[in-house]
């Protein structure tokens, strides 16, 4: 009997079957697709309705294969969502998290709610495009479809609703909209009344673990297989990265490493203090009742559009050309900090790069092997600085980092990680959300009772890399400069 597990990521997705035996899991990807945006007009659009088509792929070709599924689960990148009608029909597509419609939002809010107050209720870190603040640009812009709408869901909330019919809430994704308090357990009053939304928009929340439905009738005799359950799994891809972590007691640090890079610690309890809000944290709900205490890094984006860029004008790289032109490159030739919010948005990523140099005293990178070696040892360097705030607000010393995720097969960015840290990565599995998606399905079905049993198969299942750091000198003195041009500043 096979599971099968959805995971969409910001540019790609895939479905891949779960299958234990003797105790290790065997994994077999069956369908990939890319998750192409749109933009129309001024909007940056999710192509939900594909994505949902490449759902029904993923069931078709699991038939095909004479695969016998056993229950599926999807999860995605957090914080959009789509807006369904009194009929039951979804209204508009989903608006990509970095449209620009919630430019300008965040500030505007702080100035009637402090920070503080908004954080002491939801422990979530202060991004501008998190829920909270694409609800206020909505209704600030008088947003048609959200008077129209009846209920919130989001993104693989949105999916297994087209699947099942039923409208639920799951509960890693329901954190990241910073509209939830996990103190009270609950959506936050105070901040729905701030940004003027209805409560009755919200559902049920279901916990990673729940069955959360059976495919509808109409579509398992569409697509000619049994109507198996849907679990509710950490639907927050990050949530099922963290939960696939091989780790083997508490008290780790984890870079989760795709488009975003998200670095931090499991804890059991949200941490919400003024450290946790200076340091800008977050407090994102996992499974089995777990935290993770994390910041979001910029992360591969800034390549991956990169590269965008060049091929639409004609050149294409692949990633480990790429690679390749970074590693025969002068080293430490400038750097950048990849969370300025210049590139955040897409688009003009090298003038942007060049003009952060500029900028910041330093020389901007010319050739394309340049650039890429600026983006990868900034985003190393930028890691050290973030796994030393996460000891610094857990409390806590850790002895290496557990690097998960697509961002792995980047062997470089693993060594340089290590390098700049000073400590081993652990590098594996690449497929940390989808591996996470199945163990908690299996978690459903009690074939492992806690996730620490779950973590002990994974590690016995898959290899994982270690990168013993190297060239400590030159990187201890490359840090120092990062901290000089970023303006970057260790707390202590
Ligand atoms: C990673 C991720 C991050 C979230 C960002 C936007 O894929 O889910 O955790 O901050 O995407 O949703």
């Amino acid at each position: 009997m096979s599971i099968l597990a959805y995971d969409l990521g910001a540019s790609s997705g895939r479905a891949l079957l779960g299958r234990l035996t003797d105790n290790k899991i065997e994994t077999q990807e069956i369908h990939r697709f890319s998750n192409d945006p749109v933009q129309v007009g001024s909007r940056l659009q999710w192509d939900i309705l594909r994505l949902y088509h490449e759902i029904k792929q993923g069931l078709l070709k699991a038939k095909h294969q004479g695969v016998q599924v056993q229950s599926m689960a999807i999860d995605s990148w957090a914080v959009d969502f789509g807006l369904v009608a009194g009929n039951g029909e979804l209204l508009g597509n989903p608006y990509h998290y970095r449209d620009l419609h919630t430019e300008g939002i965040m500030e505007n809010m702080m100035k009637e709610l402090s920070p503080s107050y908004i954080f002491e209720r939801t422990g979530i870190q202060f991004l501008p495009f998190n829920t909270i603040y694409q609800l206020k640009a909505l209704k600030e812009a008088g947003s048609p479809l959200l008077q129209q709408a009846e209920r919130f869901l989001m993104i693989p909330d949105l999916l297994r609703y087209f699947l099942t019919g039923e409208m639920l809430n799951e509960f890693s994704n329901v954190t990241t909209t910073q509209l939830y308090n996990p103190l009270r357990g609950q959506w936050d009053q105070d901040l729905l009344r701030a940004v003027g939304i209805s409560e009755g928009l919200f559902g049920q929340i279901v916990h990673p673990g729940a069955c959360a439905g059976q495919l509808l009738n109409s579509v398992s005799s569409e697509l000619g297989v049994p109507s198996i359950p849907v679990i509710a799994v950490a639907e927050h891809d990050t949530g099922s990265a963290v939960a696939a972590v091989p780790a083997l007691q508490k008290s780790f640090a984890y870079l989760s490493c795709g488009t975003w890079s998200l670095m931090g610690t499991e804890v059991d309890e949200p941490v919400i203090n003024e450290l946790a809000l200076k340091l800008n944290f977050t407090n994102e709900g996992g499974v089995g009742h777990t935290f993770r205490l994390l910041k979001n890094i910029m992360g591969l984006w800034i390549l991956q559009e990169l590269r965008r860029e060049w091929e639409r004008a004609g050149v294409t790289y692949s990633f480990p050309e790429l690679v390749k032109l970074a590693e025969e490159a002068p080293a430490f030739g400038s750097c950048i900090d990849p969370d300025d919010p210049l590139f955040l948005h897409a688009g003009d990523m090298l003038p942007r790069i060049q003009q952060y140099c500029r900028q910041t005293g330093q020389k901007a990178p010319e050739q394309p092997g340049e650039v890429v070696r600026c983006i990868l040892e900034s985003l190393a360097l930028k890691y050290r600085y973030v796994l030393k705030l996460t000891e610094q607000v857990s409390s806590q010393q850790f002895n290496g980092l557990h690097m998960v995720g697509g961002g792995i097969q980047n062997l470089l960015l693993c060594q340089w990680t290590a390098n700049a840290i000073g400590k081993p990565v652990w590098a594996g599995p690449a497929e940390g959300s989808a591996i996470g998606n199945l163990i908690v399905q299996w978690m459903a079905q009690d074939v492992f009772s806690s996730i620490w049993e779950a973590r002990k198969v994974i590690a016995d299942s898959f290899p994982v890399t270690v990168y013993e750091p190297e060239q400590q000198e030159i990187w201890n003195e490359a840090y120092g400069r990062f901290l000089h041009v970023t303006g970057l500043t260790e707390y202590r």
